[in-house]
């Protein structure tokens, strides 16, 4: 390694914000190293790209097998890499999973930060080692007060959003007792075509790009209202680095400021394929139906239901409302988002939209796959 590249450390590097975060920092001249999780099925998709072979020369990307629920690992890969940032992403992040896991999520998302915070702590890095956290929107939880600060209480409505409080206050902990450069990134929802296809927004994309070329007929989701401020990974990324560059360690509400409902969203991602919705009903009942169709590749009747409510979407506890306050991150960081959520919806459609053609000429053939993630 040479001695004034910077080394970072990702945990989590093959899920949506690892893959941003690796292409930023390789762009920045970085020597990126990165945990991953041993798979029986290849799950470097999307960093693939940026892989280089490790018999090469200079490599600048390096994948370790490890896992936040075994300690031994990761003390052994920060010994091994030293690294000046170690950006922790890893973590069972899906909300409504974590209320039928709620024991594996505690310990990936909450002890696994307290395994990070330790190792570099047991290994005397806390000198040269800068620690950045992937904390989260849902720790605000029931609404408390709007917009949400860093100084707005946190009401946590999952157990993953409980994991990530402990993650939180561990990491406020070690700056505090130990004088570590650890910080939280309280980041709200943020999306892209990488984001996993079980997450809304995907979800919504890939249907609406799926039944405007005819391979779906119906989206069906869960809560409707609940009001989310939604940026795009890409930015939100930069906000980490960011975060990891302050004279001071601190902690950063990183959001757009604007909320929207899940149903706009759906009407958003539709108009983006000449397919206007219109939503009628209450709750359970509540559906969405074609008003009309202008989309080249297939043609969908006016008054067709292409949405449903199905309440096993829906989660014991909720959180309906989210709107961040990012003034902080606004003046202290310099960041600002590029996307706006317009922006955001049109780049994940089109991507839907390039994803679904082979499946389509599949189709147009004879051939028909079966859907896995609806
Ligand atoms: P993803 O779900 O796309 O990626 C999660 C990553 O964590 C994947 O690489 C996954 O590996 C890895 N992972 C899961 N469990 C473990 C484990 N036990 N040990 C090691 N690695 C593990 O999440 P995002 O990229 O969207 O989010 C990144 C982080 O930011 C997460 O911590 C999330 O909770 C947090 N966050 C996300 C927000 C968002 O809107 N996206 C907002 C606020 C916080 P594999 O690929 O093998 O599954
Ligand atoms: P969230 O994201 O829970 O905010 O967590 P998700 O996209 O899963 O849900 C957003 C809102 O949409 C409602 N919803 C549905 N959600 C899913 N997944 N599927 C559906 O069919 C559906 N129908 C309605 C949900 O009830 C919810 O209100 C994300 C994750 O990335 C976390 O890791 C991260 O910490 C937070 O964002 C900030």
């Amino acid at each position: 390694m040479s001695s004034n590249k910077k080394v970072a450390l990702i945990t989590g590097i093959t899920g949506q914000d690892g893959a941003y975060l690796t292409e930023l920092l390789l762009a920045k001249g970085y020597e990126v190293h990165g945990i991953k999780r041993r798979s029986s099925l290849f799950n470097t998709d999307r960093i693939d790209h940026l892989y280089q072979d490790p018999h090469e020369d200079k490599v600048k990307l390096t994948l370790h097998y490890g896992d936040l629920t075994d300690s031994t690992n990761l003390i052994r890969i920060i010994q091994q890499v030293q690294p000046d940032e170690i950006y922790n992403l890893g973590a069972m992040s899906h909300v409504k999973v974590s209320f039928d896991t709620p024991e594996y999520t505690a310990n990936a998302d909450g002890i696994g930060t307290l395994r990070i915070l330790e190792a570099v702590r047991l290994l005397g890095l806390i000198k040269k080692t800068k620690i950045y956290q992937a904390s989260t929107s849902e720790l605000y939880g029931l609404v408390q007060a709007v917009p949400q600060s860093e100084t707005t209480p946190f009401y946590p409505r999952s157990p993953y959003a409980v994991a990530k409080m402990y993650a939180y206050w561990i990491t406020v902990n070690y700056r505090e007792a130990y004088g570590m450069y650890a910080c939280n990134g309280i980041l709200f929802n943020h999306e892209s075509p990488l984001r996993g296809e079980t997450f809304v927004t995907r979800k919504i994309t890939r249907a609406a790009a799926k039944i405007a070329m005819g391979l779906q007929d119906k989206l069906y989701l869960g809560n409707l209202d609940a009001q989310r401020d939604w940026g795009h990974a890409k930015d939100y990324v930069e906000a980490m680095y960011l975060i990891l560059q302050q004279e001071t360690p601190e902690d950063f509400v990183i959001a757009t400021g604007v909320t929207t409902r899940v149903r706009e969203f759906v009407r958003m991602a539709f108009a983006e394929v000449g397919i206007v919705i219109e939503f009628k009903g209450k709750d359970a009942e509540e559906k969405g139906y074609v008003v009309s169709c202008s989309n080249p590749l297939y043609q969908v009747a006016p008054g067709t239901e292409v949405v449903a409510v199905d309440p096993k979407y829906y989660r014991p506890t909720e959180v309906e409302l989210l709107i961040g306050d990012p003034t902080k991150s606004w003046e202290k960081l310099g960041w600002k988002p590029k996307y706006d959520l317009q922006g955001l919806v049109s780049e994940m459609v089109a991507a839907d939209l390039e994803l679904f053609r082979k499946e389509k000429l599949l189709k147009d053939s004879g051939y028909t796959i079966k859907n896995q993630y609806e």
